[in-house]
């Protein structure tokens, strides 16, 4: 017996259409006009959209970073994923200073195994990377990881040289691997900040001054510059602003493999209705890049729809705004990093440190924000209700170039005969207004807070199985799948 979902409009990157969609086990088996009902349970989508169930390669869910710990880890955020339509990710292991690439992915496998609800795969982010690590990329093929990510910034902490970047993205070449950049000039930044916390600019509004888009936008163009001598296939992440989107652009006409993200934050929020809002508000909208101005979001919106950007990720990272409540130094001191879930469960008022590390100094600040729930809804609303993309162009940007990119297509991010069960089943009529009292995510803010939106996931299924049906969460820890990814993935 398998699930039939019956008069449902499909929407795939190149076609819209109605259609019946039969599901045998966990993949599609067949796609057709009026099909035969009989041994299968049915599901009526009358009046919905069926889209591939979303995919977001930006994420950072229980991540050290700041002093503390990303709140949603592989049990909250893959909740919070699927009830914002989405049924996989990829997040983002990172190397161990001093400790191999292995190191990292041993750690990230005890996060996320026996809580994973939805599909995820494994970037690496490559911090320190002496010769015998760089030796050990080839191996991370055989765990089915072929994207490495490099900081440009982060001095002293994550950031690597030229060469080093230059190096990576050769031996990337060879291996049919991806390289993936954060790129903000970090030397530049580590002069800037300095210099306002001596001038008294201390509140969270300066962290922008310390960050300037320039500075993001020199950096892309060196990583451009860099891919296209090596080869390298380039993925630059979190692009904010029209200098990156250019280089990304100029790299793009000279023939060079480079492609790039946004991520939702940076089509809607600004420094000056933000970041800068009185107190210690601005804290919540910090995350590196910063968030830019409203003529950034322009070029934004035309990138995604013109193809010089091919995807809209999240780079979900998020932090208490009122964290460090309860005797949180004394656990801190006497437990692991792991072990913050356990400190929140003793008492419901209970929180690890979060923003408030940052009062009084802007760049103590946690970066980051909450938003894997709410991307799809947030880009329907303002890209397809509004007419800036097309509801194809929405799929192809959500779920099947994401796929595509970093080599899992077409088991993931389409509806296709033979690809993986995963189905939002999308109520374009719905309506609802976000909120910090209706979101899934472990947080005490969401940065849409008021937005009204217009469609919405009303039922999500990962693999023939259903997990959402309306409010109600169906999924099951340790279900989610490891994604092993393939090689040598196109270049779009
Ligand atoms: N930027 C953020 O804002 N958070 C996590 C990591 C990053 O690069
Ligand atoms: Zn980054
Ligand atoms: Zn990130």
């Amino acid at each position: 017996m398998g699930t039939l979902f019956r008069n449902g409009t499909v929407i795939t990157a190149s076609d819209m259409l109605k259609a019946d969609v039969l599901v045998e086990g966990e993949v599609v088996t067949l796609i057709g006009l009026e099909l035969d009902a009989a041994g299968h349970e049915v599901v009526d989508c009358d009046g919905m959209y069926l889209m591939p169930g979303g995919i977001d390669v930006h994420t950072h869910l229980e991540l050290p970073f700041g002093g503390t710990v990303s709140n949603d880890d592989f049990d909250t955020g893959h909740r919070a994923l699927a009830f914002g339509g989405s049924t996989s990710h990829i997040d983002f292991v990172v190397q161990p200073i001093g400790g191999s690439l292995h190191d990292g992915l041993e750690t990230w496998r005890a996060k996320s195994a026996h809580l994973a609800q939805v599909d995820y795969g494994f970037h690496m982010a490559v911090t320190d990377l002496r010769d015998e690590v760089m030796e050990e990329i080839p191996s991370l093929l055989d765990e089915g990881i072929t994207s490495l990510k490099l900081f440009m910034a982060y001095k002293n902490v994550f950031q690597i040289d030229d060469t080093t970047l230059f190096r990576a993205m050769q031996v990337a070449a060879q291996q049919g691997m991806i390289v993936m950049v954060h790129a903000e000039n970090g030397d530049v930044e580590a002069e800037l900040t300095p210099r306002l916390l001596a001038e008294g600019k201390v509140e969270p509004k300066y962290h922008a001054s310390s960050r300037p888009p320039e500075i993001e936008g020199e950096a892309t163009n060196r990583a451009v510059v860099m891919a296209g001598l090596a080869g390298c296939p380039l993925y630059v992440v979190h692009v904010t602003t029209r200098a990156a989107v250019e280089a990304i652009q100029r790299g793009r006409a000279l023939g060079y493999p480079v492609m790039g993200e946004s991520c939702t934050q940076y089509f809607f929020l600004t420094v000056d209705d933000h970041l800068a809002m009185p107190g210690f508000e601005g804290a919540k909208f910090i995350c590196s890049p910063p968030i830019r101005s409203d003529a950034d979001h322009r070029v934004l919106w035309q990138a995604i729809r013109d193809g010089s950007l091919q995807h809209v990720s999240t780079d979900h990272c998020n932090f208490w705004y009122k964290g460090g409540v309860g005797p949180w130094q004394e656990w801190a001191a006497a437990h692991d990093n792991s072990e913050w879930v356990d400190y929140e469960a003793q008492d419901p008022s209970y929180r690890r440190p979060g923003k408030e590390l940052g009062l009084g100094n802007f760049a103590k600040i946690p970066n980051g924000m909450p938003g894997l729930e709410e991307r799809m809804m947030v880009m329907w609303q303002h890209g397809v209700n509004s007419g800036r993309i097309s509801p194809t162009r929405f799929v192809e940007l959500m779920c099947s170039n994401p796929a595509k990119i970093f080599g899992m297509y077409p088991k993931k991010g389409t509806i296709a005969v033979g690809s993986d069960a995963d189905i939002a089943i999308w109520d374009p009529n719905e309506e609802h207004v976000l909120s910090v009292e209706t979101t899934h995510m472990r947080t005490d803010y969401i940065v849409y807070e008021g937005m009204p939106i217009r469609g919405r996931p009303r039922q999500v299924w990962l693999r023939g199985r259903k997990i959402v049906d309306g409010d109600n969460w169906l999924g099951r820890n340790a279900d989610g799948r490891f994604i092993a990814r393939r090689p040598g993935a196109p270049v779009l």
